[in-house]
């Protein structure tokens, strides 16, 4: 840690402790359905589930005010959905389907709702973090009070985009907190074999800028953390790097059984010592909830996955000539325009209506 950094936030009671649970619930349930709608070729192109973060994406985001910002890498199907994007929408663009949240454009790797403020899912390793950066500069150049959390996978701090980013967030004093979720591997590379400082939070002394870990399945730890760090960018424009130490149950991508650079073991120490569901719910249980009230509560997220997945079934396919829409801002087209062969640009042709309106 480089620096001391204290809180004096009150303790979560329990409705919000059950909001938190719930959403984890949900997220876990959404995974397994995932998982087995991918490998009935419901879903096409790749599909990264989380199974085992959910206290971490649940955590932080309940750090976010409303009018706070979340990007996140292609992992973000938990994120998505404990940032309010229902159910229905991420199955739906899981499916590449119209109701999808993206449109059925993104699919997985790219959900999307810019009205909950949460701007993607981005599948470029490290290629969100100057995005967040970005996002957190304009709130400063237009004299807002927001913050931007940036999630992304400890294999991305090893890319130039990590530094590049970090170095301008705390030059610039830029109200971003940098959620690095450390589930022990990219793709099948352990953090030890990649990266020479495997405490990736040291990383932020680099740039003169806070860091610190946290136990990423104690959904308590990262609440109070998360908290913490997004407020004090949110009111003090100071950037921070929150370590989440983590694991992620399933392999890399539903492509990959995950176990080639793992053994069953090291799994299970993880799925059965130190599940991050099964740990709030016993916290939640000697707190005095009922087990037919988190049963209530567990069957709840089921059918609402259930119904999620009916939903996406029976969503339309996106037409095919609307296939670039939205791909381009407004006044793209009287640019495309000029790109004609022979302009300075030097274009050929372009090869189909893109579909761009005026
Ligand atoms: C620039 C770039 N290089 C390589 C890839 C291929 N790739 C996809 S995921 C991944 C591993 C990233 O691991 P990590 O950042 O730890 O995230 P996690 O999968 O653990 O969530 C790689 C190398 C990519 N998508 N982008």
């Amino acid at each position: 840690m480089s620096e001391s950094v204290t809180t004096e936030e009150p303790p979560v009671g329990t409705e919000e402790r059950l909001s938190h649970y719930r959403s984890m619930v949900l997220s876990r349930e959404f995974e397994t359905a995932a998982e087995r709608q991918y490998k009935a070729a419901k879903i096409g192109g790749y599909c990264h589930l989380s199974s085992g973060q959910e206290a971490t994406s649940v955590g932080t985001v309940a750090g976010l005010d409303q009018d706070d910002y979340l990007v996140t890498g292609y992992r973000c199907h938990g994120f998505a959905l404990a940032r309010g994007v229902s159910a229905k929408a991420a199955m739906a663009e899981l499916f590449g389907r119209e109701d999808g949240c993206a449109h059925g454009r993104g699919g997985s790797m790219h959900l999307l709702d810019v009205e909950k403020k949460f701007y993607g899912g981005w599948g470029i390793v490290a290629g969100q973090l100057p995005i967040a950066t970005g996002i957190a500069l304009g709130i400063v150049r237009q004299g807002r009070s927001q913050a931007v959390l940036c999630e992304l996978g400890e294999g991305a701090v090893n890319m130039g985009a990590w530094h590049e980013s970090l170095n301008l967030a705390a030059l610039w004093d830029l109200p971003v907190v940098f959620l690095v979720v450390n589930n022990s591997y990219g793709m099948g590379t352990s953090v030890d074999r990649a990266s020479a400082e495997p405490e990736i939070f040291r990383r932020a002394a680099a740039h003169r800028m806070h860091g610190e870990r946290v136990d990423g399945n104690d959904l308590d730890e990262v609440i109070e953390a998360s908290r913490r760090l997004l407020d004090r960018a949110r009111l003090d424009r100071r950037p921070a790097v929150i370590e989440a130490v983590t694991y992620r149950y399933r392999g890399h991508s539903v492509a990959d059984a995950g176990l080639a650079y793992r053994s069953k073991e090291e799994i299970a120490d993880w799925s059965e010592g130190r599940d991050p569901i099964a740990r709030q719910r016993l916290r939640l249980q000697e707190s005095g909830v009922t087990v037919e009230d988190l049963e209530a509560i567990e069957d709840e997220a089921r059918s609402e996955v259930e119904a999620a997945v009916e939903h996406a079934a029976a969503s339309a396919e996106p037409s095919v000539d609307q296939l670039a829409h939205g791909m381009y801002a407004p006044g793209s087209a009287a640019q495309f325009e000029r790109m004609r062969p022979g302009s300075p640009f030097g274009e050929e042709a372009l090869t189909f209506d893109a579909g761009l309106g005026a």
